[in-house]
């Protein structure tokens, strides 16, 4: 059975689910959107994740044509009619149709689409022994350009980092900032733990404020462990007794190397085998049930 994905108020086959070559999200990258998890019919953290999409909307200034409350039904209607337990959520709202010029005030009436699928997960073995990961060659956009907050439909910059790390042979690359501190990685946010400390850095360096970011500084604040949103450099990664990814698509992930440098043990430590467990706890009750 194909899928069914939900285009501005209908439900439509996977076939018919299409936009207009004239939508500004195709021309230009003109939109927003956000990745959501489903567990167990329970939709992780919506209400951040609507948050996110509502300030990176108001951030472009783009309306979001619907309300909250018709765009949860929505989301959980086509989990829904995907007969989805656990799934992927992709949500975009793009500028519209319009005209070939740039200006958005010609294009009308933003798109909503929702997909609701299966993930392609990470195999088990990283959450066993960590991801080896490169510094790219890439910076982030700094946070006097286009702010890096915005989840928007430009993810160029990452995509070339994506490509960098796999042309190495990692599974991830970390991005750094212009001053060369480390930001986050091509679609998660980057801890380290150093002396029982977790740090991560500051959303004011210019980074996605991620949803499992902030569900992971909660979780260790509630199990005593200090967080500090604090600069760091690839120094203090490489020198760190353990290092881990946070995001949607691979929740709290190890990482086992960097730079060709073993980090700690070689082996995920404590504090993030920790975190996991707890991360993998709220997961299916820490949100909107369907
Ligand atoms: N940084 C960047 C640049 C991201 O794109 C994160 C951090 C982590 O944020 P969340 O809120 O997910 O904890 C992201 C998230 C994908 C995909 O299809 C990418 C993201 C989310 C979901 C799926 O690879 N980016």
């Amino acid at each position: 059975m194909g899928q069914v994905v939900y285009i501005d108020g209908k439900f439509l086959a996977e076939q018919d689910a299409k936009i207009s070559v004239f939508d500004h999200g195709v021309l230009y990258g003109d939109g927003v959107f956000e990745g959501i998890r489903l567990y167990e019919r329970n939709i992780f953290r919506l209400e951040e994740h609507l948050d996110r999409l509502w300030e990176s909307g108001h951030g472009i200034a783009l309306r979001i044509p619907m309300t909250r409350e018709d765009m949860t039904e929505a989301i959980a209607e086509t989990c829904r009619r995907n007969g989805l337990d656990n799934g992927y959520i992709r949500l975009v709202v793009t500028r519209g149709s319009g005209t070939l010029g740039l200006s958005p005030f010609k294009c009308a009436n933003p798109s909503v689409f929702i997909i609701a699928a299966t993930i392609q997960l990470y195999p088990d073995e990283y959450y066993r022994d960590g991801l080896t990961v490169v510094t790219t060659a890439h910076r982030r956009h700094p946070p006097d350009t286009f702010s890096p907050r915005v989840k928007s439909l430009n993810y160029l910059n990452n995509i070339m980092a994506k490509i960098n790390a796999i042309n190495s042979g990692t599974q991830e690359g970390l991005i750094l900032s212009r001053e060369g501190y480390v930001l986050e990685a091509t679609a998660d946010n980057v801890f380290l733990v150093k002396k029982g400390v977790l740090y991560t850095p500051p959303v004011y360096m210019g980074i996605l404020k991620g949803v499992t970011r902030d569900a992971v500084i909660e979780l260790a604040t509630q199990e005593g462990i200090p967080v500090r949103e604090e600069p760091f450099t690839q120094f203090e990664i490489y020198t760190a007794d353990e290092c881990f990814l946070t995001g949607t698509a691979a929740e709290v992930i190890p990482v086992r190397e960097v730079d060709s440098r073993c980090i700690g043990t070689g082996r995920p430590g404590p504090i993030t085998n920790r975190l996991i467990e707890k991360f993998r706890s709220i997961t299916g009750v820490d949100g909107v049930k369907i």
